[in-house]
């Protein structure tokens, strides 16, 4: 159940909202990631809210995108093969569209556009590893902690027929630099602590135990606002993002519409196919 996989609570101006699904390592379906989207909305209404916090359950942050449903598509694909009429390829490549619009391009682009323009503070507290468009969702937060060495940010998108998505194409860039993105995306590589420090994480808590890291940055962070006018922090965040915000509304239309071809050529479903029944990860190096 989607809504039990990812709960909030409201603490003060805190909006914490929590993956409670380890037996995966936190895999989003569609609706997950369109529940989760709903959430930042919820605190983004709330006007005693001033931060969003993304926390996690179990080794891993996330492992991005669900390959077990994302296979679940063959069936639909199975019966557009089977409808599909006189080798009329167009009408065959207007119905697969219409499949990954739906199936890939609308949530991608409605989950990424919401996580840009969050006006409230977001902060992502890393209790592990993080993949795919749950990577490119840490990298669009404002502030990020890790809980130990162990953490690392994994972007497959080469492996799996993808390409930059959820705003990776700025964001790395931007924080890891030019050439060290292109040899991370490039060889679908993990990006680990020794790099992610300093340019996307900002404080390594070098603890081992999930709910501690969850409590203990918490509890720093309430001490930190003590002495805060709260809506200076919402009026330096507009300031802060707002060119960067502008070039990530731009890209996140280019994004999608650069990986909806592959979806139509089929090659992500197979992918993903392969790593769910034939477990063939995509382990990076
Ligand atoms: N989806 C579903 N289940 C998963 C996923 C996943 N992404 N990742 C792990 N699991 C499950 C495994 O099936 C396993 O379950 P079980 O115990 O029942 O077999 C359990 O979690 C533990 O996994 P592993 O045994 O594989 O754990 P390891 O520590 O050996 O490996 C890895 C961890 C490296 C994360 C490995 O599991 C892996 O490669 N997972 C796949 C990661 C991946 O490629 N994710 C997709 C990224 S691309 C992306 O997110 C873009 C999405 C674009 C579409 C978006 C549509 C909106």
């Amino acid at each position: 159940m989607s809504q039990s996989k990812i709960t909030y609570t409201k603490d003060g101006p805190f909006f914490i909202i929590k993956f409670n699904s380890p037996e995966s390592l936190n895999a989003m379906t569609s609706q997950d990631y369109i529940h989760l989207a709903t959430l930042l909305k919820l605190a983004e209404k709330d006007p005693e809210v001033y931060f969003t916090v993304l926390q996690s359950s179990g080794r891993f942050f996330s492992s991005g995108a669900d390959f077990k449903f994302i296979s679940e598509y063959k069936d639909v694909l199975t019966g557009i093969e089977k409808d599909n009429t006189g080798g009329d390829h167009a009408a065959r490549e207007t119905q697969l569209t219409k499949v990954w619009l739906d199936g890939f391009l609308s949530t991608n682009v409605h989950v990424t556009d919401i996580f840009i323009n969050h006006s409230k503070v977001l902060i992502a507290c890393l209790n592990g590893p993080v993949v795919g468009l749950s990577a490119a969702i840490v990298a669009l937060c404002d502030i990020v902690y890790a809980m130990n060495d162990d953490v690392y940010m994994l972007c497959p998108f080469s492996r799996l027929g993808l390409t930059c998505e959820g705003g990776t194409s700025i964001t790395l860039p931007m924080k890891l630099g030019m050439n060290s993105t292109f040899e991370s995306l490039m060889f679908a590589q993990k990006i680990k602590m020794d790099k992610l420090m300093g340019n996307i994480v900002v404080k390594n808590y070098k603890l081992n135990d999930t709910d501690e890291f969850n409590k203990v940055i918490m509890e720093e962070l309430k001490t930190k606002i003590k002495t805060l006018y709260l809506p200076s922090c919402l009026a330096m965040k507009k300031l802060l993002r707002s060119s960067l915000n502008d070039e990530l509304d731009k890209m996140n239309s280019k994004e999608v519409n650069q990986a909806l071809p592959f979806w139509v050529d089929g090659v992500p479903l197979n992918r993903f196919r392969q790593m769910f029944h034939n477990k063939q990860r995509v382990r990076g190096q």
